[in-house]
């Protein structure tokens, strides 16, 4: 369900970029799109973990208008600076590591979080995480990062960044559960606010 907050804000584009940088941005924003939000805008299938197979996404991706082929494809795998998708070891399935919307099974393992997470969002958003704490919204998890300057990245894609302190050793010892992305971004289903405090210089 999108909330009124919930807008999924694409990834961030850099001030200057080659054309050969944008087609891959483009390119990528589009793989986010299919294989996190809506598989079913050129009609792909993923199956219950997220894979869909790269064949179909190429043979669907070109009849809906858009160059694709295995080069770009495995091009966009490689150099995705967040690890945003994988190849299956037989480089026949491809799926994106996290962020979905769409229900999927990523069958990652409940893992030990560190003592602390960040969390990265807008000033705006203050107010109201203060009073319910963080929710996942339109996404299956909300996300967490090991590091404070990644969380205020991801927080400036909102507006005005500020970071957030999770306090994931008391979460975890009072049994909240942990998974750890295969690009490295830790997930948890919310995050109640007596948890949570704001990064200052003090902290
Ligand atoms: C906020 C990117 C008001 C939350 C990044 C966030 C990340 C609340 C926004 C990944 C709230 C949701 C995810 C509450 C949460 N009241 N606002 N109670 N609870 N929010 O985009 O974490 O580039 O769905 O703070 O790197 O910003 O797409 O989540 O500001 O890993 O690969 O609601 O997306 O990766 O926004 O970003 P999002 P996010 P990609």
């Amino acid at each position: 369900m999108l909330c009124s907050r919930q807008q999924i804000v694409p990834h961030q584009e850099s001030i200057e970029m080659t054309s050969n940088q944008k087609t891959m941005e483009t390119s990528s924003k589009f793989l986010s799109l299919v294989l996190r939000h809506k598989p079913e805008e050129i009609g792909l299938s993923l199956d219950h973990e997220g894979w869909a197979e790269v064949d179909d996404l190429i043979r669907l991706a070109n009849a809906s208008g858009r160059s694709f082929d295995r080069t770009m494809i495995e091009a966009i795998v490689a150099s995705s600076d967040k690890k945003r998708f994988a190849l299956s070891s037989d480089g026949q399935r491809i799926r994106a590591n996290q962020g979905h919307s769409i229900e999927v099974a990523l069958g990652l393992p409940a893992s030990v979080p560190p003592d602390i997470l960040y969390h990265g969002t807008a000033t705006r958003f203050l107010e109201s995480i203060f009073a319910d704490g963080l929710h996942s919204g339109a996404r299956q998890h909300v996300h967490l990062s090991a590091n404070p300057e990644v969380a205020r990245q991801v927080g400036s894609r909102h507006g005005k960044p500020v970071v957030l302190l999770v306090d994931t050793k008391k979460m975890a010892a009072e049994g909240r559960v942990f998974y750890i992305a295969d690009n490295g971004v830790w997930l948890t289903e919310s995050v109640p606010a007596s948890y949570l405090s704001e990064l200052t210089e003090r902290s």
